[in-house]
């Protein structure tokens, strides 16, 4: 983990990155797997960890984000309610995504928040993330609310790491310390899923095809093998998993 985290400190300040800041809440950098050999390396085992628990022979790596939340002086605001999937262009459910803190992180640095069950409920509908503020009830009908649970957040340890699926409703409080929080979040996709087109960061401009797959060397399949993929496909596979 100390490695993981010099080598993303190293890349903060060497630049070149995609880096996206949503008000004084986050600031978001993508696509580390390839730029940081560390990462490279982590992201098929946890790859085989999502497709267990999919329980699905191959899935997708469809996204990694460094996930910074400012310390309090520099903003540090709350990230709010909302659901991933609603805002990525996936046709299905089964997203995931691994939340891996970087350092430690107590209460008082806003770790994610879960809504526990929520995640049945289906779509909630997008929010912007740089956003207002919508309070948890307005996403919830009156028997929603008796069907989910309590919102739970715990801190964590550096490596710790939950694990949510894309229609868990989740925040995180303020980070109230003068210690920047930050998290790894990789996520990944049934290999089935196919792109829908829709606006993402993430996603547009890479000649994807609505109504295909998400067929592009960033977005390489993984099997619950932890070396499936490699064995399975042979060195031009074993190749998308070097660095640049
Ligand atoms: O790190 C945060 O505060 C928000 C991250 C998040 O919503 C996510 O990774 O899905």
């Amino acid at each position: 983990m100390s490695r993981l985290r010099e080598a993303f400190d190293g890349l903060q300040v060497s630049g070149g990155q995609v880096t996206d800041t949503f008000a004084r809440r986050l600031v978001v950098t993508r696509n580390l797997w390839r730029r940081v050999p560390e990462a490279g390396s982590l992201v098929p085992l946890i790859g085989s960890l999502a497709a267990q628990l999919m329980a699905e022979e191959k899935v997708r790596l469809v996204d990694d984000v460094m996930l910074v939340k400012p310390a309090r002086e520099n903003g540090g605001d709350p990230t709010i309610w909302h659901q991933d999937a609603p805002n990525f262009p996936f046709d299905r459910r089964g997203f995931l995504t691994f939340w891996i803190a970087l350092d430690d992180i107590t209460l008082d640095q806003g770790p994610l928040t879960f809504l526990p069950g929520s995640h049945r409920l289906g779509p909630l509908g997008a929010v912007d993330g740089a956003g207002e503020e919508i309070p948890l009830e307005s996403f919830l009908t009156e028997e929603d609310r008796a069907y989910v649970g309590e919102p739970v957040a715990t801190a964590l340890n550096a490596g710790d790491t939950t694990v949510h699926d894309g229609h868990l409703l989740h925040s995180a409080e303020a980070n109230r310390t003068n210690r920047p929080r930050r998290a790894w979040g990789v996520r990944y996709i049934p290999a089935s899923t196919l792109y829908t087109g829709a606006a993402h960061r993430s996603f547009d401009g890479l000649g994807l095809v609505p109504f295909e797959p998400f067929e592009h060397d960033d977005f390489p399949l993984m099997t619950a093998r932890h070396d499936g993929l490699l064995r399975e496909t042979g060195p031009a596979a074993r190749q998308r998993f070097q660095p640049e």
